[in-house]
């Protein structure tokens, strides 16, 4: 009896002893410079190339080099910009798809070097360096592995050259902190005067391994971002319009295809540390373009970029484009101080801090893993459980009525990432009610919610792969954001909004004026002119008086007379509803449209299929013809859509104004060979 006894009490002795000991880590771990990027959070693409200046969103690599002469460029407003918006580095397009080098490159003379700007003697990168330096900020670089200039790509040779730039830009800068190698490769290009299409391999051509030993020997803290070749540290998450999945495993295998929806949550039993970095541009578009003044993302979208990045799991990679004279445009920096403020206020006050925590469980009942420490404001402790338990809980006592909208919480990855799924529920009137009910939590993980009032707060881990870890737990009250309606006019010329939040009503106007809540209140479509019309409208609540910002649309004439003449099928005119979510698909043909009477057309626009599963669909190269009479045709314009594949938003082509009745708009490539081609909106940009 008495041996028993000793033997229970040893083992129980062994057994919390051998729990208090250091927490192994549960493989696949982050390296050490995958963490301190992660640590990161939120960071600045800028794009800026030779192709600012001929409105392209890949140059072709034959612009001409006189066209760069910006009188006013200034790398230190992007800095400033970029760190007054609490951004941690930038990320420069050093050479995008044309070739073009924004340095002086030694090995070829597509450069700043034979540019007008500063009489050649300039270096963008230098400056883009220095000023990240000056404003503390951390430096990255975009080095285009396709370039459509140099007459060796496809060739042996081009590895040679693109390692040489590669060690330029990795020498001579100081420290990179990220090195972006783009996945769009091959196709058709100047390539010293070839004029061809050239294909390569993306899997082999570039001889990944030995360049990213290079990378690595040049810069030993970097890390590599690459969705052409062979895994690297980070991982594309799939698209670029700004999220990453509700679940996201920062992991991968380390060999295979990686299909899209990996890319979007990374695989939870991968064995390689790939987390997700979240890339989307401020505009619609990466490269400047004027006519997208207009369309800067606004406050709503910011915030859901921000949430849909960092609260997931992931980075948040915002790209500002250079206008043409050096600048960043003032639209999008003052898009980037509402977010900047917005999130000061939202994050101010952490109502987490004062409150009273405990565990279900806690490791070894030591105060090394006890449930205060995912409020003391230390990343490195944490709360952690017996090896055996899977499913545990912590409450926060707030001691009084608390009101809230947003919970955030952290694993400490470095020893791996745990947690499968979560909820979190409420104290409201004495009971538990579910708040949400999650999936994976990772480096950070922050929920929305619309305010509940509670005194006590509980996290309930549900499963994990290995006994649960959490580091953090902040609870915030957020300022309410209103979403603008979103605007839609159909081909018989009305116009619908789409309420952004139920609460709100909806005011517009109809002549270019700001609406406010004496502006007609919106209840049923709107009737509007024929010719081209310009529409406002805000969301705005009748109980706290608050107005969302400005949604605005413009709409050429309207599309009323128009007759699709060639595609006789009844989904057709889905192209002409105004809903971006109906598409319509044809197999071979084109899409002739009788105009009713004639107009002076001066461009296009086309928005593809917006379903992920219509991707193969989306037209990369088209032709666009006019006719007086429907017989006799005459091209207008011709080329490709560049980047469609991963940005499928409006694509807008302009050309000289010519006078039609019929237009024909011919789709050449889709983005799956011998695929369909599929349309969500068709319309014209016309001249008075
Ligand atoms: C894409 C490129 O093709 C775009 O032009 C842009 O640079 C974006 C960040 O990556 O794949």
């Amino acid at each position: 009896m008495k041996k028993t006894l000793f033997i229970l009490l040893l083992s129980s002795f062994t057994c919390s002893y051998a729990q208090n000991e250091a927490l192994k880590p549960y493989d696949p771990i982050p390296t050490a410079n995958q963490l301190r990027w992660q640590k990161m959070e939120y960071y600045a693409f800028i794009h800026y190339s030779i192709n600012t200046y001929t409105d392209m969103a890949w140059g072709f690599g034959n612009e001409d080099l006189n066209l760069f002469n910006p009188d006013k460029l200034d790398a230190r407003q992007w800095a400033k910009i970029c760190k007054e918006a609490g951004m941690k580095g930038i990320i420069f397009t050093a050479k995008h798809h044309s070739g073009f080098c924004m340095w002086p490159s030694k090995y070829t003379e597509y450069s700043v070097k034979n540019v007008p700007w500063k009489n050649g003697k300039g270096d963008v990168v230098k400056e883009m360096a220095d000023a990240c330096k000056e404003f503390g900020l951390k430096f990255g670089v975009y080095l285009s592995p396709w370039d459509r200039n140099h007459p060796d790509y496809g060739k042996p040779e081009y590895i040679t050259y693109f390692r040489n730039q590669l060690t330029e830009l990795l020498t001579n800068y100081g420290e990179i902190f990220e090195v972006w190698f783009d996945g769009a490769n091959g196709g058709n290009g100047y390539y010293g005067g070839a004029n061809e299409t050239r294909k390569i391999d993306a899997k082999t051509y570039y001889d990944w391994q030995n360049t990213y030993k290079l990378v690595r020997k040049l810069q030993p803290n970097i890390v590599i971002w690459n969705d052409g070749g062979d895994r690297a540290d980070l991982r594309w998450v799939g698209t670029e319009a700004g999220y990453v999945g509700e679940t996201n495993w920062s992991l991968l295998n380390a060999a295979g295809d990686v299909p899209e929806d990996m890319l979007r949550h990374g695989v939870e039993n991968g064995n390689a540390w790939v987390p997700g970095e979240v890339n989307t541009s401020i505009r619609p578009e990466w490269f400047y373009h004027e006519r997208e003044d207009r369309k800067v993302k606004t406050l709503p979208q910011l915030l859901d970029v921000y949430y849909h990045s960092v609260g997931r799991n992931g980075t948040m990679l915002l790209n500002f484009p250079i206008m043409p004279n050096g600048l960043i445009h003032e639209k999008d920096e003052k898009a980037i101080q509402e977010l900047t403020k917005t999130l000061k206020e939202t994050f101010k006050s952490n109502l987490a801090k004062n409150a009273k925590i405990t565990a279900s469980t806690s490791r070894g009942k030591t105060a090394q893993f006890a449930a205060n420490k995912v409020i003391d404001n230390d990343l490195d402790s944490y709360w952690a459980t017996n090896d055996d338990i899977k499913t545990a809980s912590l409450t926060l006592d707030f001691g009084k009525m608390t009101s809230f909208n947003r919970f955030l919480v952290q694993e400490p990855i470095s020893l791996g990432q745990r947690v499968k799924s979560f909820s979190l529920e409420a104290m409201v009137n004495g009971n538990w009610t579910e708040i949400a009910k999650e999936t994976t939590i990772g480096y950070k993980r922050i929920l929305r919610f619309p305010t509940v009032e509670a005194t006590k707060l509980r996290l309930n881990i549900l499963d994990s792969k290995s006994c649960p870890l959490i580091s953090n737990i902040e609870v915030y009250k957020a300022p309410i954001v209103l979403t603008p309606p979103a605007i839609i006019r159909d081909k018989e010329g009305f116009v619908s909004f789409q309420w952004g939040d139920k609460e709100s009503e909806i005011y517009y106007t109809l002549d270019g004026s700001q609406p406010t809540s004496r502006s007609p209140k919106y209840t049923t479509p709107v009737k509007t002119a024929d010719g081209k019309v310009e529409i406002k409208a805000i969301s705005y609540n009748p109980f706290t008086k608050q107005s969302s910002i400005v949604g605005e649309e413009s709409f050429d004439i309207s599309r009323k007379s128009w007759k699709i003449v060639e595609a006789k099928d009844i989904n057709a005119n889905q192209i002409l509803d105004g809903n971006s979510n109906t598409s319509w698909h044809q197999k071979n043909g084109d899409l002739v449209i009788d105009l009713g009477k004639q107009e002076k057309i001066s461009g296009f626009r086309y928005l593809p299929a917006q379903n992920w599963w219509e991707e193969g669909s989306i037209i990369t190269h088209f032709q666009f013809s006019t006719s007086t009479d429907g017989i006799n045709w005459k091209l207008a314009n011709e080329g490709e859509f560049s980047n469609i594949k991963n940005n499928p938003f409006w694509q807008t082509k302009n050309f000289e104004p010519v006078q039609a009745n019929f237009i024909r708009f011919t789709p050449m490539k889709t983005v799956n060979p011998g695929s369909d081609f599929g349309i969500a909106e068709f319309d014209l940009i016309t001249k008075e």
